[in-house]
Parts: C-alpha cells; structure tokens; sequence
C-alpha cells in the first residue's frame, strides 16, 4: 500500500472560515482537541491505513505548521515515508497564489511527479474521521474506477452545503455542488437505516481516490484551466470516466468553521464520543512533548478532558476541554468551552512580576466564570472575568475577541483585564 498511493492533504485557503484562529497560523496548525493541530487528523488517518508519503498543500508558510510537522513526522532512514509541506510561494495578487483546490494540486505536481505511485488520494484538512483508507482503495481498485469519491448519507437540511451524487449501481451518474434548489430531484437510495435517519441524499466527503495518470491528465491538459474539484473537474468527468462511489457511514464532520470546530472539540467530551481518540488500532499522533501529567485540585470535573500539563484548581469544570500547559485559578467555573492552553509556563517569578504590573498571568484567573467560547493558546484572563457567550451576543470583531453565532473566541495572546465582562 505505501508505494501505491500518495496523498495530498489540501492545507486550506485564506482560511477565513476559521478566523481569527487562522490569523497568525495557517490552518492545517490549528489546535484541536487540547494537544493536536487540525493536519494531525488526515495524516493520523493515512498512517494507520498504511499510506506514508503525503504532501500538505497550504497558502501559508507558518512557522507553527513547519515546526509542528518537523517535531512530529519523523520516520526511519531505511523508509520512504514523508511529510512535506508545500506552501504557495507568492502574495495574494500574484496569479500563482493558489486560486482553488484542482490549482493548488496542479502547481503541486511538479513536486509529486518524482514519485512514483498507482493512484493519488486526494483529503481535506479540515475533518473529523477516521477511516481506513486501504479498504476505500481496495474498492476503488475492485470497481476498475478511475476516479472514486467517499460520500456519506446526509439530509435535505445538509445536502445544500455538500456536492451531492446520484449513483446506479455504485457508479455515479450525476453530480452537483452545493444545490441550492431542486433538491428532491438529488434523492438516493442510501439503503433503508440511513433513510430510517432522513438521510437520503449521498454528499461528496471532498475526499477522492485518482488514477495517477488520469489526474495529471486531467490537470495539465484536459481541465488545464480548472481552479476546484468540487465546482468543475469532478461534475466534468461524469460521464466521460468512471467515477464511483465509496460510502461511508461513520463518524465524520467537515470542522472547516468556527460553530462546527467549536461543536467538534466540545463533542469529545461526551461519554462515549463520536469520535475515538481512545482506540487502540486507530491512534491520531502528534507531537511527543515529554510534559508532566495535569495537577488537579478542588475542582468539581464532568465530562471534560485535561491536557497534559495544566493547572487546575477551578471550583467547576464541565463540558470543557482544557489544552496542554493550562492554569486555571481558583473559584473559576468553566462549561461549554474549548481552552486551546500555552505554548509555555510562567516561573512564580513571572507570574509575581506581572502582577505587580498589573498583567493577568497567562490561563485564566480567580472566580471566573467562562461559558460557550474558544479561548486560542496564550491568553492572560484577569480575575473575576465573566464570559457568557450564547445566541444572545451578535458577530463582533474586536481586537480582543471574535463572536461567530455565540461563540466567543478569545484571541491568541489577548489579555482580558480583571472585571472584564461579556
Ligand atoms: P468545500 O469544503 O466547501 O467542499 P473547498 O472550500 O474547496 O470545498 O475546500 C476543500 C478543502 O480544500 C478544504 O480542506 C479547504 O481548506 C482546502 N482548500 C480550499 N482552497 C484551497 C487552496 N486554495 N489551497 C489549498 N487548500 C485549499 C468540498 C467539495 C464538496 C464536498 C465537501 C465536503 O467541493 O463537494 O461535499 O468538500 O466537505
Ligand atoms: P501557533 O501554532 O499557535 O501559532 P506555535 O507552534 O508557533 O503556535 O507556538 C509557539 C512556539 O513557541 C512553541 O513551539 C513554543 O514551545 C514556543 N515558545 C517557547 N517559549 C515561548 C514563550 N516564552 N513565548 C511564546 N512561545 C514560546
């Protein structure tokens, strides 16, 4: 399998969807589930279905994704695993700024044509599954397809924000991005649980199985002028090559957005999550950080997950998923909100000076009370702090917070003075 197939992890545009956490970084290195980045996921998801050489295509640089990728990937001598990063070169008005996802691939090929592979797995990098893609391959190979997308069931009320298919016997006949009217037309027989669920319409999971050839074909010659999959070379190979469908039927959610990332990061926390970072053949990898075991004192817990290295001595901790090398003070009630945590500790030293200056230390302070937000890593959140997002609060910008449908995202760095209430 490792020599058959190589993937391209799509990095992400401008990244405006998931602002203001994609400000200073680039999207594959956004922080998720207290101690992963966004890119961990897809390349977690080829390394446990065998496929070890993957490129991350991204319009940004970032010197957190760099680092992140350099600590993390490292493989033997003796294998011909790898991770590269290959970031568009150029300023958003220069022509060879990435101008969709089939043109990022296509300024990526010179970089692919050197190695030498069957078949070309194309992934987003902003989701949430785990699938073993030896088997989508194993089908793609069974079905003599050239082209094979992974689809999954989805509702009316869903289908609108996906390309939709329609399949007669596993090969689909027809294709439509993001339909905005005519939607009963785009029914399937997705078989009769998924129905039973009102999930009757079959939607592109953005993930494609190529034919090596076909796809360089296709980039350089046939749709040469094509800037995205879903709008224009997928819907135009219909018909003129055998696309298939391959569905899926498990866990999976497009987290491209601040609701759905906010939703995504707070679901980890329910009983039995979704999605299962407690899997033994299936583990999402990261950075190895040699960090303590989280210190807890005095705090009420439910339902919540504690990365490495925190601090806790909060009064109340619910529904919360607390990053690494987090500090949370005493009589602080957190619920409903995702703590990215710091990127390093303060000594008692530091935390005194900055008293004295009448900075916050970095985490949060006493008798806080946080609810429904994002906090980015290395916040400083003075005492008696009162962050209450809900449907209640309209979209704002500030430079110290975003609010997007409720949600308030407490920007990287920002520091909320004591007193300061939302
Ligand atoms: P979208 O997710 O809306 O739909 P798009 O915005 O093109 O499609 O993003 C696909 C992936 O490519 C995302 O991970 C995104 O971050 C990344 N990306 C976008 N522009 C990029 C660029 N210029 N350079 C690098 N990466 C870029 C797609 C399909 C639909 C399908 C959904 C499923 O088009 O048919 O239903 O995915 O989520
Ligand atoms: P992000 O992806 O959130 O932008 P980075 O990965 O760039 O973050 O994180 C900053 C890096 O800086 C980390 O590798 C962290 O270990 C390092 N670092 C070490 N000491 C400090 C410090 N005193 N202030 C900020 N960053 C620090």
């Amino acid at each position: 399998m490792s020599r058959q197939v190589l993937s391209v992890i799509l990095g992400g545009g401008a990244g405006t969807r998931l602002q203001p956490l994609t400000s200073n970084r680039s999207k594959p290195a956004v922080p998720i589930a207290g101690k992963y980045r966004l890119v961990d996921i897809p390349i977690s998801n080829c390394l446990n279905s065998g496929i070890t050489r993957m490129f991350v295509l991204t319009m940004f640089n970032s010197a957190s994704l760099n680092r992140h990728i350099k600590n993390t990937y490292h493989f033997s001598a003796f294998s011909s695993a790898f991770v590269d990063i290959l970031a568009a070169e150029q300023t958003p008005d220069n022509p060879t700024w990435f101008q969709g996802t089939a043109d990022a691939v296509r300024q990526g090929l010179r970089h692919i044509e050197p190695f030498d592979s069957e078949y070309i797995l194309i992934l987003s990098g902003d989701q949430l599954y785990q699938i073993d893609f030896q088997d989508m391959i194993k089908a793609h190979k069974d079905a003599g397809a050239d082209i094979t997308i992974a689809t999954i069931p989805v509702t009316a009320k869903e289908a609108s924000e996906f390309g939709i298919c329609k399949i007669t016997d596993g090969m689909i006949t027809s294709f439509t991005e993001k339909p905005k009217s005519g939607l009963e037309d785009w029914i399937s027989d997705t078989g009769e649980e998924m129905r039973g669920k009102g999930k009757e319409y079959l939607a592109s999971m953005g993930i494609y199985v190529f034919n090596r050839e076909l796809l360089f074909d296709l980039l350089q010659n046939e749709f040469a002028h094509a800037t995205d999959f879903g709008k224009e070379i997928i819907p135009q190979s219909i018909g003129k090559y055998k696309v298939a469908s391959y569905q899926y039927e498990g866990y999976w959610e497009d987290i491209g957005n601040i609701p759905a990332f906010f939703h995504a990061n707070i679901a980890l926390t329910k009983d039995i999550p979704e999605f299962n970072l407690f899997d033994n053949t299936r583990a999402i990898y990261t950075r190895a950080r040699m960090l303590p075991p989280a210190k807890v004192s005095g705090t009420q817990i439910e339902n919540s997950i504690l990365g490495d290295g925190s601090i806790v001595h909060a009064k109340h901790l619910e529904n919360v998923v607390i990053g690494i090398r987090s500090r949370v003070e005493h009589e602080t009630t957190i619920i409903n909100t995702y703590m990215m945590g710091s990127d390093y500790y303060e000594t008692l030293e530091d935390i005194r000076h900055a008293q004295e200056h009448g900075v916050p230390q970095l985490g949060v302070g006493y008798r806080c009370h946080i609810q429904n937000a994002i906090l980015d890593k290395n916040v400083r959140i003075g005492d008696d702090v009162r962050i209450m997002g809900g449907t209640h609060l309209a979209d704002e910008d500030t430079p110290l917070y975003t609010i997007r449908e409720g949600i308030v995202v407490v920007k990287k760095g920002a520091v909320l003075p004591n007193g300061f209430t939302l």
